[in-house]
């Protein structure tokens, strides 16, 4: 099995090129891809560049030109739930643009004629998630993540992101990624960490826990991977 591995920055696949050690690289459009084995998976690994449209970019390569089956992001997020503190993980149910506004024409926020609002995330690899984090006793929240190309860091913003999406977590690539799958009908599966809680302190926040909660994401996806080699 091929399988995807992206995250936005590179501080959010340095674990996992740590971890599975050997690789061999593809320079392509402007990025590096590490191709690694790891059991009886075929890994394709990569850092997109921050933003929807580099993530979008990397999650289509991953797909149609290295022709990964199913992916997974890993990577930080900031919190708007109040259940999520720094360091606790959130897997995507769905995932919604909070940027996308073509309300002028009467159309709701997230919208553009003939997409969705929200994009589901494959049911399989939230089960797996789920067992995962139940057998190892890791508190994994399940929720809605919103997506724009801004680093959120005021509670206006962040209470309007709240109320229009019903988001619990917002980051900036992973409904890109998740638009380019569904298109492609590739099961995916977006995992963040909690760096900040998108407020006045975000910025402050994320420089400080970055490096750790991208560490706690990437160590909980090696634990999947586990599970679908073995399954
Ligand atoms: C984007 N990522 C942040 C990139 C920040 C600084 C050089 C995740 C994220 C995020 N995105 C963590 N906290 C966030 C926030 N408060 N708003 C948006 O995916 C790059």
């Amino acid at each position: 099995m091929k399988i995807a591995i992206m995250g936005a920055m590179v501080e959010e696949i340095e674990p996992l090129l740590e971890y599975f050690k050997e690789y061999e690289i593809v320079d392509y459009a402007d990025n590096r891809y590490y191709f690694a084995k790891y059991k009886d998976l075929e890994l394709i690994i990569a850092y997109s560049k921050i933003g929807k449209v580099f993530a979008a970019l990397t999650a289509a390569t991953m797909i149609e030109r290295f022709k990964a089956t199913k992916l997974l992001f890993s990577g930080v997020a900031g919190a708007i739930s109040s259940d999520l503190k720094i360091g606790d993980l959130i897997v995507a149910t769905k995932l919604a643009q909070h940027d996308l506004d073509i309300t002028a024409f009467g159309h709701p926020f997230g919208y553009v004629p003939e997409g969705k609002v929200f994009i589901e995330s494959d049911k399989e690899l939230l089960d797996i998630s789920k067992k995962v984090a139940n057998s190892k006793g890791i508190y994994l929240k399940e929720g809605v993540i919103a997506t724009g190309d801004q680093f959120v860091n005021s509670s206006e913003k962040k209470e309007w992101i709240q109320k229009t999406f019903h988001a619990d977590a917002l980051e900036m690539e992973g409904a890109s990624v998740a638009v380019v799958c569904d298109a492609l009908d590739i099961p995916f599966f977006i995992l963040r960490s909690i760096s900040d809680s998108a407020d006045m302190d975000a910025g402050f926040d994320f420089e400080e826990f970055l490096k750790s909660s991208s560490k706690k994401s990437a160590s909980f996806l090696i634990s999947m991977l586990d599970e679908i080699a073995t399954a």
